[in-house]
């Protein structure tokens, strides 16, 4: 099913849980123990009730290496193919690379999560040629610098604009705005203040007519106000998640699924009561 129809049909934010593939301290790196974990992963996650998962073979954290085409195929399409097998869950595939974007959407993924926007040569062309969803995030830089002096005129009227330009593109080559869901990008070339002035004012993006995802599960603009390490963030996560809930998001990309379910159950509670006492 769309991930649009998934939106549409429920009653809160749907739940994207965070399936890392790229290798570890924790594990060897190896080709079974990573499919492995990942397949504990996304089981973990559906018994939490997970609406889609988020599948990444890159890691984009601040500096961050990058890694070769071919090493991200050898760890997303394996996983694709073991995850549908076993399960049956909506996959969005985290990468900005076209010939990754090209192979996954032949495997019939729902989403690409692009955190380049389609900036990569080559990406709005594959994603023209094909029906699949996509998230357009924003950043400023590049994954090695965007960290060292984010600056903006205004946060908000410059991730607005971003976007807005973003979805023109990909409008202009066919892509049709239905299949279009758009991020603000919360930790990537930005500083606390920029993060949490974009988090305030949230729904602001609802004014570009697309679906609306947050993703700031763990990141460091919680850490930065709780002092905890990013496994220590899951409160503040919940808190992230439930005021970006308020205001407008549509899909929350979360490590913590159980807990973030819970925490969203409680704001369609309220949200159920507010609207029949209208
Ligand atoms: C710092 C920045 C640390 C980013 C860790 C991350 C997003 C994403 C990631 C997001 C979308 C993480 C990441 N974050 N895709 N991929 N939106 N659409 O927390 O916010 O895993 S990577």
């Amino acid at each position: 099913m769309k991930i649009k129809t998934l939106i549409e049909q429920s009653s809160r934010p749907l739940v994207m849980g965070i399936v890392n593939l790229t290798p570890d301290s924790f594990s060897d790196g190896g080709q079974f123990n990573q499919l492995d974990s990942a397949l504990n992963q996304v089981e973990k996650m559906l018994e939490a009730g997970v609406d889609m998962i988020d599948l990444g073979g890159e890691s984009t954290r601040p500096g961050a290496e990058y890694v070769e085409a071919e090493e991200e195929r050898r760890r997303v399409i394996p996983a694709i193919k073991a995850i549908r097998k076993h399960f049956d869950v909506p996959i969005s595939i985290d990468t900005y690379k076209p010939e990754i974007m090209q192979d996954v959407i032949e495997l019939g993924v729902e989403m690409i999560n692009d955190i380049r926007a389609l900036e990569m040569p080559g990406a709005l062309d594959v994603l023209a040629q094909s029906d699949t969803e996509v998230c357009l995030m924003h950043m400023q830089g590049n994954p090695v610098t965007m960290q060292l002096a984010p600056k903006y005129d205004n946060v908000i009227e410059n991730v607005l604009d971003y976007l807005n330009n973003r979805l023109q593109v990909c409008e202009s080559k066919g892509i049709d705005k239905s299949r279009i869901i758009l991020d603000p990008g919360f930790g990537f070339g930005k500083t606390v203040e920029h993060n949490y002035q974009l988090l305030a004012e949230f729904n602001r993006f609802k004014a570009l007519g697309c679906s609306l995802l947050a993703g700031l599960s763990r990141k460091s603009m919680l850490g930065a106000v709780v002092d905890k390490a990013p496994a220590e963030r899951v409160a503040a996560s919940l808190s992230g998640a439930v005021i970006c809930a308020l205001n407008g998001a549509d899909i929350i990309r979360v490590h913590d699924v159980a807990q973030t379910i819970d925490a969203l159950k409680v704001v369609e509670a309220m949200l159920k009561e507010k609207k029949n006492n209208e």
